[in-house]
């Protein structure tokens, strides 16, 4: 795997020493947030990552080399470049790395990397799902496949209702990815507290988070485990509200026949536009507590594997 993946000196120092790491993505700096507050938003991420005692490992494909820990210049470059580089997701790794070209990476791609370069916990704000319509459209995000095989355990702020979040939830539940609920009985919806949907577990502390993940691991359940987050109350949106923005769009992306990988960061872009930049404050409030639950986790997971290594 070290032929294709460079792991950044701190990442390798963190790896090395058995500390704990926190990967990021960076498609939500591309192709999920206007530039520049995608870059800032992405350094206070990493600043958040390590501020709660975990190193930052951000995750994309540059130049054909799979990156896991990024220099501030080079998520500047990402961020500075938006949907200039491509979003690249389970299918498309092969084609950018072969190619020798840069790509912001998925959910997928970034759980991929992780797992090749053993990062077990990973912060994100929003992940793919069943999209609406999926029934016609057959619109499934490859996220979920890889949350069916992939050793990562991913912090969200649970699903957004661009998409369906029943079926996303059937679409776990058939493939044995764990969805629990961070302090929560119902899966948050994003930008919402509460999406009405109950989660499988609820789960009050990251060393239980981590306990899970270890019984499972140990256990050779392969796959990921997707732990949802809440928004914090002061910037949350009500129900209502962010629904009715979230038709409108929805409808917009209908009637200009948005299919595919871009449907979801026009869904993104529109929200934001008629929300007046709300949607925006929320997303970036939304991520940085989701990276601070991160680092916990993956300092309770590291602390949990010592322990059990000692004894
Ligand atoms: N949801 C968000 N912001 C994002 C994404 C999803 O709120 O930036 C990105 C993530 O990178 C996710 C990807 O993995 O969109 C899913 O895209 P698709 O549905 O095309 O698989
Ligand atoms: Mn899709």
């Amino acid at each position: 795997m070290y032929n294709y993946v460079d792991i950044s000196k701190e990442v390798a120092e963190a790896l090395d020493q058995g500390r704990p790491i926190v990967a990021l993505e960076s498609t939500i700096i591309s192709h999920g947030m206007p530039y520049p507050r995608n870059v800032e938003t992405a350094l206070d991420v990493e600043k958040t990552v390590r501020n709660h005692g975990a190193t930052p490992a951000t995750i994309a494909v540059l130049k054909g080399r799979l990156k896991a820990g990024l220099k501030p210049e080079e998520i500047e470059y990402l961020g500075s470049q938006g949907t200039a580089v491509t979003k690249c997701s389970r299918r498309d790794l092969p084609f950018i790395v072969a190619g020798k070209k840069d790509g912001a990476t998925t959910v997928a791609a970034t759980m991929i990397a992780a797992g090749l370069a053993g990062i077990k916990v990973f912060a994100t704000g929003g992940i793919g799902g069943v999209h609406r319509g999926a029934a016609e459209t057959f619109d499934i995000s490859a996220d979920l496949q890889e949350l069916a095989q992939t050793n990562v355990a991913v912090v969200c702020a649970g699903v957004k209702s661009i998409l369906d979040i029943g079926l996303t939830l059937e679409y776990l539940e058939t493939f044995g990815i764990p969805v629990i609920g961070f302090g929560v009985q119902n899966l948050p919806g994003f930008y919402t507290r509460d999406s009405g949907f109950p989660v499988d577990f609820q789960l009050d502390s990251v060393e239980d988070l981590a306990a899970a993940l270890k019984a499972k691991w140990d256990m050779g359940l392969s796959g990921g485990v997707l732990i949802a987050n809440p928004i914090p109350e002061a910037y949350s949106f009500p129900k209502e509200a962010i629904d009715q923005i979230i038709d409108e769009a929805l409808r917009d992306a209908s009637s200009k026949k948005i299919k595919g990988k871009a449907i979801t960061p026009f869904l993104l872009e529109k929200i934001a536009q008629s929300s007046q930049g709300k949607s925006l404050d929320a997303n970036i409030k939304l991520v940085l507590n989701n990276a601070k639950v991160g680092a916990e986790l993956a300092g309770a997971y590291m602390t949990l594997l010592k322990k059990a290594g000692s004894s």
